[in-house]
């Protein structure tokens, strides 16, 4: 059997702050558009795809903080993605900033969802691994305060099925899908979680800046760190992997471009060129999946978890030097 599905990376170029979220849904909707016109099932856009990249600002009031976040999605802005998802029979993954009233008190996420043809959310994620600082660092060009504006996500990652076909019986259209944000793609915990689940294709949106303040000697290995790890997570997994960027000069920090999508096998099958809003399209065959997950990754006949703890007691053996 072969279970295609059409995929289309919806990378989108630089977001001023002065842009409102209508004007950015347009964009959105003008790559959903495309996508459909090129025969995809799905688009996936980036991480925090609705505004610009607030956490590389320190602000003082959290008014200002929250302006950047949803209260509800969809929201009067967002609704036409879900209305021309329904239209257009096209499902999504979006990531926004997502501000929640759970256990009686206010919370905030870093947060994607998927959602189907209908227009119906059939998954959330929130991110696990924030990357950044808490606290104001002046010293830095420009800040990185995941870690002062969101809480640590309490989701998992939990792989879903979905079904991207006219049938809801109809085998040929349905996958195991996970999803993860940013720098949980470059945490092989993120892929392997997802792998034991038998996770077919995991869906992640990232913005990445192409200079790290803490360690300027990985600058110009951007490009290479981002492929190295979606190319390794999808091949060690036996899954695909489409990773799409927020890309270019956002506010006078350079983002990388590079959305790709990478086959179980680790090759990359797309990818965009620019660093504008862009679409790279892949037609996925699911079943793929099974030609590295039944050999070389097939976790139940050749993982040895259960040795595992001991080679970390026996290397904790050796003396000192
Ligand atoms: N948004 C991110 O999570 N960005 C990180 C940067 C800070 C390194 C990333 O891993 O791409």
């Amino acid at each position: 059997m072969t279970r295609i599905i059409t995929v289309g990376a919806a990378q989108l170029g630089p977001i001023a702050r002065a842009e409102s979220r209508s004007q950015v849904v347009e964009r959105m909707l003008s790559l959903m558009h495309q996508a459909k016109g090129n025969g995809c099932d799905m688009v996936v856009f980036p991480e925090l795809a609705l505004t610009t990249f607030f956490p590389r600002w320190y602000f003082e009031s959290q008014e200002e903080v929250d302006a950047f976040f949803e209260r509800d999605m969809p929201s009067v802005e967002t609704q036409p993605l879900f209305d021309t998802a329904r239209k257009l029979q096209l499902g999504f993954y979006l990531g926004y900033a997502e501000l929640i009233e759970e256990q009686g008190s206010l919370r905030h996420f870093n947060t994607s969802i998927v959602v189907d043809r209908n227009g119906s959310i059939v998954a959330k994620y929130r991110k696990i691994h924030l990357p950044g600082h808490d606290q104001h660092e002046p010293w830095r060009r420009f800040q990185h305060l995941e870690k002062r504006y969101f809480e640590t996500g309490n989701l998992g990652f939990t792989a879903f099925r979905a079904n991207w076909g006219d049938d809801a019986q109809d085998a040929a259209r349905q996958g195991i899908f996970g999803m993860a944000i940013c720098n949980d793609r470059r945490w092989s915990e993120t892929y392997r979680i997802l792998g034991l689940q038998g996770v077919e294709m995991i869906l992640i949106g990232y913005n990445t800046p192409v200079h790290n303040p803490p360690a300027p000697e990985h600058d110009a290995l951007s490009h290479f760190h981002n492929e190295l790890v979606m190319q390794s997570g999808a091949y060690q997994n036996g899954t695909w992997v489409v990773g799409v960027a927020k890309a270019g000069n956002e506010e006078g920090v350079e983002q990388i471009g590079n959305s790709i999508i990478v086959a179980p096998s680790g090759e990359i099958v797309a990818a965009c060129t620019t660093t504008g809003d862009e679409l790279a399209i892949a037609r996925c065959d699911l079943d793929l999946c099974n030609s590295y997950k039944t050999t070389t990754f097939n976790f139940a006949r050749h993982r040895q978890p259960e040795q595992y703890g001991m080679i970390v007691e026996r290397k904790g053996a050796i003396p000192p030097p």
